[in-house]
């Protein structure tokens, strides 16, 4: 098909946002982060650090302005009753090099405070976890709720028919890598787990996954999701949207049919790993404006903005 030329979402003249040498510390790269914005207006941050011997930690950064990001002096640090911390250190440091390996962290507000969702190795494979931070200093580990080849989830911001709900990826063995959803009565336990979009068009054609946290809309449930397209020189990421129902998350109401954001710019085809275009965040204001967060080349922070009606029609328009 061809379309008309259109930018439903506009690259912040600013961008790349946030860079390594915007970092308190020796950074290799600063990327795939979530970002909320707070009820007294300050945009917070979580972002993927990795330090000069690459290790991962994810490292806060905070906003008056959503655009100028001043970086907290420390990492965030993991803390919580014995056993969770043991479950966490079990699974987000690899044997034998003492990695601490949990990365692109996601941000949703619930229940009065705030969740991130996280990818977490250990050696055995990725998994998710789950934890839960007031001050955005110091996260308590919650759950990892499932084994292994499975990340890039998020929460839903609220219940749903009583329970929790997740968008999640496990990584498809004998069919498509797809978005699953599954709920929760506690955060904890998981089940209900079941497919519920797969790639559909070119430009998603390896893989899709979840990419911020679902925004309520008058129209579904919104999120930024990415899709992949294996180039011979290796994967190519790009941006879509989504609306899911209200009440039966499990139910895809619309999506793009193209990208609303694909690699352009030479800071989304250089970095350490290129043409990735990866979004975790996507902040609505009052004024129906958007910001949607996306690392770009595995490398630096970015960030693209638009209005919510756009958004919205272009998940509609074929
Ligand atoms: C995915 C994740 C992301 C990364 C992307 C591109 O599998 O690991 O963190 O941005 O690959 O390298």
């Amino acid at each position: 098909m061809i379309y008309a030329k259109k930018n439903v979402l506009a690259r912040h003249p600013a961008n790349p946002i946030v860079k390594p040498s915007d970092m308190p510390a020796a950074c290799m790269a600063v990327y795939n982060a979530g970002v909320t914005k707070t009820p007294a207006g300050e945009y917070v941050m979580a972002s993927r650090f990795e330090s000069a011997d690459k290790v991962q930690y994810v490292w806060v950064l905070r906003s008056r302005d959503g655009v100028r990001f001043a970086a907290d002096p420390e990492p965030m640090r993991f803390d919580g009753p014995a056993d969770a911390m043991k479950e966490f250190r079990e699974f987000t440091e690899v044997k034998g090099a003492g990695l601490n390996a949990w990365w692109d962290p996601r941000i949703c507000p619930l229940d009065g405070t705030y969740y991130l969702t996280y990818a977490a190795n250990s050696g055995h494979g990725v998994r998710i976890g789950i934890a839960r931070t007031d001050d955005f200093r110091t996260a308590t580990p919650v759950s990892l709720p499932f084994p292994i080849h499975n990340y890039d989830a998020v929460l839903f911001p609220e219940k749903i028919k009583g329970e929790y709900w997740m968008l999640h990826r496990p990584v498809g063995q004998w069919g498509p890598t797809c978005m699953w959803i599954a709920s929760s009565p506690d955060l904890k336990y998981w089940g209900n787990c079941r497919p519920i979009a797969w790639p559909q068009h070119f430009w998603e054609a390896t893989k899709i996954g979840a990419g911020s946290p679902p925004v309520r809309t008058d129209k579904g449930w919104l999120l930024m999701y990415h899709g992949v397209f294996p180039h011979t020189n290796g994967k190519n990421y790009s941006a879509g949207a989504m609306l899911l129902d209200l009440e039966e998350p499990w139910k895809v109401v619309a999506r793009t049919n193209t990208a609303v954001l694909f690699v352009e710019e030479p800071y989304e085809m250089i970095g350490q790993v290129p043409n990735v275009l990866f979004p975790g965040a996507l902040v609505v204001e009052p004024d129906r404006t958007v910001k949607v967060y996306y690392g770009a080349a595995d490398f630096v922070e970015c960030l693209a903005t638009g209005t919510l009606d756009d958004l919205i029609a272009a998940c509609f328009e074929r």
